[in-house]
């Protein structure tokens, strides 16, 4: 669809560059999160996709399981400026949860298991931009880093990468979600700096 290319804003690294201004090089890996760690157990896990229309496609993790999977190998920006080189993930790109998803929206509210929220344009989350991540390095992904399963958005600031994600909703209308409702920058593009409102 053309109005997803139009609308992605993503900047590349300029060549032999990996660390974005502002940023220091880790090789832990921190966890953040503002709240408490839900524990979900797959069982009970269900992820969701709603349209503008009301349309709703729903995986369990058996259905996460059957889709095909990825193994994409990326950096990390997190705008507290850790960035973490060459992290190995598995899961699912977005492509293929949304290939049969009728919309026209353009917007994104991502949804979590513990209420976080966070808005990411439609365009940011196709063309092999993001996942939905279940595994870390060979290993199911640890509850403290959003297991069962996360969104992976390796180009925008970390904290649009929801961990223990529960939903995508489609919208007509941009939302801002946790962050972004707190002065944070609503795009949060890492190689522009866009860490605050107004960056
Ligand atoms: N559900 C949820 N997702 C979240 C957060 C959170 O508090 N809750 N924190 C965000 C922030 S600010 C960052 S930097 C990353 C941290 O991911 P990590 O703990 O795996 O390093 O998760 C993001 N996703
Ligand atoms: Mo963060």
């Amino acid at each position: 669809m053309t109005f997803i290319s139009r609308g992605f804003h993503g900047r590349r690294p300029p060549a032999g560059t990996k660390l974005p201004p502002g940023q220091y090089e880790t090789t832990g890996f921190p966890v953040l999160s503002a709240g408490p760690t839900p524990r979900i157990p797959k069982d009970d896990w269900k992820l969701s996709v709603t349209t503008e229309a009301g349309n709703q496609h729903v995986w369990d993790w058996a259905g996460l399981m059957a889709l095909p999977a990825e193994s994409p190998t990326v950096d990390l920006h997190c705008v507290t400026k850790w960035s973490k080189f060459d992290t190995e993930w598995q899961g699912v790109s977005l492509d293929v949860l949304l290939a049969d998803v009728e919309t026209d929206a353009e917007n994104v509210l991502v949804t979590s298991y513990g209420g976080y929220t966070t808005n990411i344009p439609l365009a940011d989350l196709v063309d092999g931009k993001a996942w939905i991540a279940y595994g870390y390095g060979g290993s199911d992904l640890a509850p403290e880093h959003g297991g069962p399963a996360r969104l992976l958005v390796p180009h925008l600031y970390l904290w649009k990468s929801a961990k223990w994600v529960r939903g995508i909703e489609l919208r007509q209308s941009d939302t801002p979600g946790f962050w972004e409702s707190a002065g944070y920058h609503n795009y949060g593009d890492p190689w522009r700096e866009q860490r605050y409102q107004g960056d």
